[in-house]
């Protein structure tokens, strides 16, 4: 049997619905964000990604606290809380100001295309951070793992599937690394049995064995995925990796969907 993921090389709204219901696994749009708008904001995301205080890991960085940070709940749900509204605007205003970021035309496609539109998460009636920006410079990478959907933020929407949502901004050249693989689907329980550490995000890539398939995306494409299917970021050996990030929480058909980072 191939694993090969079924893939969309547009986003749809007939991709989205196939892709919410696991009937393919993947949407690869290619320069989906204008690759001269991706140039002309880049100064401006270093600069951010420069300055961010990210704790989660020292393989990329990220400009805003994110929810892989506060995966385990705690007191990093009320920081994380505090400062989205804060996030939001600096990289609406200050890093894309005078073009649409890639986080908010995401945010926009998916409220027209799904029939039920889409709005950005709620935690206790606040708003949670819509999107961030991630960096990994040379030795940077993701290691494999699953984005959780039974976290404490999480847990009263009840997601059916956390879709992982990823727009290039800057990519190494070929052969420089930053290539996603892709392994099968686990249930948030197995991948926590699989970690050696429950506060650290991923496990070893030799601990999985080959990747099903892999993606080398290019400035400016878009990649979504189901993000409860394990996946990694090889090293960037040279050049740097720059992406506009959110996740999408699926729940029924007839829900809006759920946007947070
Ligand atoms: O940067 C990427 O291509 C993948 C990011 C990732 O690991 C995720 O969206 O969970």
């Amino acid at each position: 049997m191939s694993h090969q993921l079924r893939r969309r090389d547009r986003l749809t709204a007939q991709s989205l619905r196939e892709l919410a219901t696991g009937d393919v696994d993947l949407i690869w749009h290619r320069e989906y964000y204008p690759p001269e708008q991706c140039d002309s904001a880049l100064p401006r995301v270093v600069r951010a990604a420069e300055e961010a205080t990210f704790l989660l890991t020292k393989e990329f960085t990220s400009v805003g606290t994110s929810m892989g940070e506060v995966a385990n709940g705690g007191e990093s749900v009320h920081r994380y809380l505090d400062t989205a509204e804060a996030t939001t605007r600096l990289i609406r205003h200050d890093v894309f100001g005078g073009q649409q970021s890639p986080t908010d035309l995401i945010r926009l496609n998916l409220d027209e295309l799904w029939p039920h539109g889409a709005t950005v998460a709620r935690y206790e009636a606040r708003m949670m951070l819509p999107g961030v920006l991630r960096r990994m410079t040379p030795g940077g990478r993701g290691r494999p793992h699953i984005d959780r959907r039974q976290i404490p933020l999480l847990d009263t929407y009840r997601l059916q599937r956390r879709l992982g949502v990823n727009i290039y901004l800057e990519v190494p050249a070929p052969g420089d690394g930053g290539e996603i693989d892709f392994w099968g689907r686990l249930s948030d329980e197995e991948f926590v049995a699989l970690k050696t550490d429950p506060f650290d995000y991923g496990i070893e890539p030799e601990r999985v064995g080959p990747p099903y398939d892999t993606v080398l995306p290019g400035k400016g494409d878009l990649v979504m995925f189901e993000a409860g299917r394990m996946h990694g970021v090889r090293e960037v050996r040279k050049g740097c990796r720059t992406s506009a990030a959110c996740f999408v929480g699926v729940r029924s058909a007839s829900d809006p969907l759920l946007v947070f980072a």
